[in-house]
């Protein structure tokens, strides 16, 4: 599955701590959108989609909560739970995030604009798309 963990930089004294990122340094792209989600429901299911080309970073600079990620083969739950701590994400990954902690806060930065069309909202035409490209990259 390709996800990636980044460990972000901590620069930190007895007086506090500072992460910084850097497009195309820190985070392997130029980011275009910056969003976040708080507020956030013990029991609520965010996510439930896959990107058809955007890549993101995600990370919880305040609280925690669980991202499961499927690729069409394989799923795989990892809890955010450190501020320095961001979870890369490819195109073509199916994504539910859930378990908050009560003051979570989920900030993203994201490769493009916000876009609709990117969004592949519906499972089973998640699993025939990652099938379809599985065949390509066989035949290619
Ligand atoms: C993702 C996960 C981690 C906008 O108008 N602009 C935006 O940039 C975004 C991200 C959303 N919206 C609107 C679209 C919906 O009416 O905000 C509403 C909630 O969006 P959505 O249901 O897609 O939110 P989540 O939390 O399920 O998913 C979001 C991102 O959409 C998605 O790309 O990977 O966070």
């Amino acid at each position: 599955m390709e996800y990636r963990i980044i460990d972000f930089a901590e620069h930190g004294d007895d007086t506090g701590s500072l992460v910084a990122i850097e497009a195309l340094k820190d985070v392997p792209f130029a980011i275009k959108r910056v969003y976040y989600i708080y507020g956030t429901t013990a029991h609520a299911v965010r996510g439930r989609h896959a990107h058809k080309t955007l890549e993101q970073v995600i990370f919880c600079p305040v609280g925690s909560c669980e991202f499961t990620l499927d690729d069409g083969g394989e799923r795989k739950t990892i809890r955010l739970q450190h501020p320095n701590q961001g979870l890369y994400l490819r195109s073509n990954i199916w994504r539910e995030f859930t378990n908050f902690s009560p003051d979570c806060v989920v900030m993203v930065l994201a490769s493009e604009q916000y876009d609709e069309a990117d969004y592949i909202r519906d499972y089973a035409e998640f699993m025939r798309l990652i099938a379809g490209a599985d065949k390509i990259g066989k035949r290619g």
